[in-house]
């Protein structure tokens, strides 16, 4: 439960049951290209599976957001990604804001969303950026989602459970209303990070591709285990058929 009852309106959009399902699209700048098939590069076969699947949202970065989402009298929610990074060099994970609180007002978004690398090198600069945008969100009455992953060379472990507690934790502290998390190996955990994160809504990242029947079997347990959803980007638009894979994913999410 938010303290600003604006933001606890859009979260309540968000997660209309208590849980949510969110289509991640920001692959193309994280990534790049080679984690595209075919349909699944165009933006606009992404905003269709998003509505036809009926996910509670669908997170874009500003120039899709601009060129696909603004104008398209879209029904799902948007969570426009406020910053990004390729990974096209071998320093350590830094990632700052490309878009600002005016931008996600102006493209309509019902909640923002930054990457926090905990335990890079560059993790102050980024607390500190994450700090100032949540403000500025909460002020204007927009959730802010926290993806929370522990990276860079004092991370030996980026899925070590403990340390995705502690990402998971550091989500709270610093006025996250949403943590997208890795998957932290199990139910168990899941629901101690849930306990530890409060107030903080968790969802779990989706990942590399699985098999669709393991991957759903997944999303029931751990959303059995409290978690309030999934951030899912890959296991949905590079699957085979992806529409049935959502329509799996929604049972499994919203019952
Ligand atoms: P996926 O379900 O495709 O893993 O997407 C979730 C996500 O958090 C994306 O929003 C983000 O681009 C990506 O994972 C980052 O993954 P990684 O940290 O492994 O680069």
């Amino acid at each position: 439960m938010s303290s600003h009852p604006q933001v606890q309106a859009k979260l309540d959009q968000l997660f209309p049951d208590g849980k949510g399902m969110f289509l991640a699209y920001d692959q193309g700048l994280e990534h790049g290209p080679s984690d595209f098939q075919g349909e699944n590069a165009d933006p606009a076969f992404i905003l269709k599976l998003a509505e036809e699947g009926k996910f509670d949202a669908v997170v874009f970065h500003r120039g899709i957001a601009e060129e696909y989402y603004a104008d398209s009298g879209s029904s799902v929610p948007l969570i426009l990604k406020l910053n990004g990074k390729t990974n096209l060099h071998d320093e350590e994970p830094k990632s700052l804001a490309i878009a600002s609180i005016d931008d996600a007002i102006e493209l309509g978004a019902t909640a923002v969303g930054y990457t926090v690398y905990v335990g890079s090198e560059h993790e102050a600069e980024m607390l500190a950026e994450f700090g100032k945008l949540a403000h500025q969100a909460h002020d204007v009455g927009l959730p802010m989602f926290g993806w929370m992953y522990p990276r860079g060379a004092s991370i030996k472990d980026p899925h070590d459970p403990e340390t995705i507690a502690y990402a998971a934790r550091t989500g709270l502290e610093i006025g996250a209303d949403v943590v997208k998390i890795y998957y932290p190996g199990n139910d168990e955990k899941v629901s101690e990070i849930v306990k530890l994160d409060g107030k903080t809504k968790v969802v779990i990242a989706g990942g590399v591709k699985a098999d669709p029947d393991q991957f759903v079997a997944q999303v029931e347990s751990i959303v059995g285990a409290g978690a309030a959803g999934v951030a899912v980007g890959r296991n949905i638009w590079q699957a085979d058929e992806p529409a049935l894979v959502a329509a799996a994913l929604k049972e499994a999410i919203h019952g």
